[in-house]
């Protein structure tokens, strides 16, 4: 098998990519080791930023959502008992959009699909040769047999467990990470929100979120201790902990029912630099994840990819090699800009379970200062509808 660009992974940033070279006229082919149904119906990220937004728009991709994503145009800081509203788009003149990322990921599959596109479900990719020559090669498996796809070029979208990142030779990529002592416990109810903005709220027992999907279903989180074990959190608790971090408020009560699915993330910063070696070029989760605190996962990756589509279209279409030589440094600019906002996001809203007096003043003072320098609310809030230029 032989095509242009082969793709590895078909999460947001490989069937982006996918999408936005079949638009400059240019072939790929998507290897994914899961099958559609399981990768149309993984709950993750929520948060559209702008720019994202715009992007799925202007690329043809923008109907569902226009229809059916939500427009937030401000968030919810509560604390001390007191609930402050972070005003996005009266500050920035921007706002985000809430419409699932599974959403998101239909939507590109249904894209590819109608276009003839190439996904390959249940195409394991387990190993790539040739990266350093002018033909690589992805070694993978599907239904039992070995296959190879030949290509110009490798696109490494295939999230942090994949195996793109681990066929760059040792000592080319610098590895920076941090672990944080906490994870998150996240819930899909059937519940209509009792909120219309996201609700990020820091208490003494812990950070939670009460985020949505639609008018009939809720997301909620709860910061959990790392190594915490879901059978740990029976409905019934999970309810509990939401109404007390939650219901700190005065006559506000949040809605209950039937939890869909729960699971617990890890939380981790990490990026691997640079994103590129020789014909290789990484993307998305497979070279860098934000803890969600921020939400901004799921918008890197379709940022990283939006600057690999033209890289190519200007090899393919000019002979110009400058954006695909200058892409990792690009793309790394937008990704530390993210790196630091979440870990911000992350560290003034959560408690540490040994916590430091120090650190927990330290977090009161930030909260406060969020609440009342409208300077300080400018900076939360162009970060996370997203800044245009980084
Ligand atoms: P993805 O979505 O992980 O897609 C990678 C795809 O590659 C496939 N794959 C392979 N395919 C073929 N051969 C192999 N050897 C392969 N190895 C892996 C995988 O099956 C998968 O389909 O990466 P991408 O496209 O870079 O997109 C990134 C986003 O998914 C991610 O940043 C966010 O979802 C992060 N994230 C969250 N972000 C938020 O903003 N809010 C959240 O609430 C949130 N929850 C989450 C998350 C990430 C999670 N992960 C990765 C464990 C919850 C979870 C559980
Ligand atoms: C979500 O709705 O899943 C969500 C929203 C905001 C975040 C993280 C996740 O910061």
């Amino acid at each position: 098998m032989r095509t242009q660009v082969g793709i590895v992974g078909a999460g947001p940033a490989g069937l982006m990519l996918s999408h936005l070279l079949h638009l400059h006229g240019i072939e790929s082919v998507v290897l994914e080791c899961r099958s559609r149904e399981y990768v149309e119906h993984r709950v993750r990220a929520g948060v559209l930023e702008q720019g994202s937004v715009d992007l799925l728009r202007r690329t043809g991709i923008g109907e569902r959502l226009q229809r059916e994503g939500m427009r937030h145009e401000g968030i919810e800081l509560r604390f001390d008992g007191e609930s402050h509203r972070v005003p996005m788009t009266e500050l920035t003149g921007r706002a985000i959009t809430v419409y699932g990322q599974q959403e998101v990921v239909k939507d590109l599959i249904a894209a590819r699909l109608a276009a003839g596109g190439s996904v390959l479900f249940e195409a394991e990719a387990v190993r790539l040769a040739g990266l350093d020559s002018q033909s690589p090669v992805i070694h993978f498996r599907r239904d039992g047999r070995d296959e190879q796809l030949h290509c110009d070029f490798v696109a490494g979208c295939d999230g942090f467990h994949g195996v793109s990142r681990g066929a760059v030779p040792d000592g080319v990529l610098r590895t920076y990470e941090r672990t944080y002592p906490f994870a998150w416990l996240g819930v899909l109810a059937a519940a209509p929100p009792a909120v219309d903005e996201l609700v990020y709220a820091n208490h003494e027992r812990g950070f939670a979120l009460y985020s949505l999907r639609s008018p009939e279903i809720s997301r909620l989180y709860l910061q959990v201790p790392p190594d915490e074990d879901i059978a740990a959190w029976p409905d019934e608790r999970i309810w509990a902990e939401l109404r007390t971090r939650l219901e700190t408020v005065a006559g506000w009560s949040l809605n209950e029912g039937p939890v869909l699915e729960k699971s617990i993330t890890p939380m981790r910063s990490f990026v691997v630099e640079p994103m590129q070696w020789e014909r290789l070029f990484l993307a998305g989760d497979a070279v860098h994840i934000v803890p969600p605190t921020g939400a901004k996962g799921m918008n890197l990756a379709l940022a990283d990819v939006a600057l690999l589509g033209d890289a190519f279209a200007a090899w393919y279409g000019q002979h110009r090699t400058d954006l695909l030589d200058g892409y990792s440094a690009a793309a790394l600019r937008r990704v530390w800009r993210a790196q630091h906002f979440s870990w911000w996001m992350t560290s003034m809203l959560h408690r540490l379970e040994k916590d430091d007096p120090y650190e927990a003043k330290l977090r009161a003072a930030t909260l406060r200062y969020v609440v009342t320098s409208p300077a300080y609310a400018t900076s939360l809030a162009e970060n996370y509808v997203g800044l245009p230029e980084v």
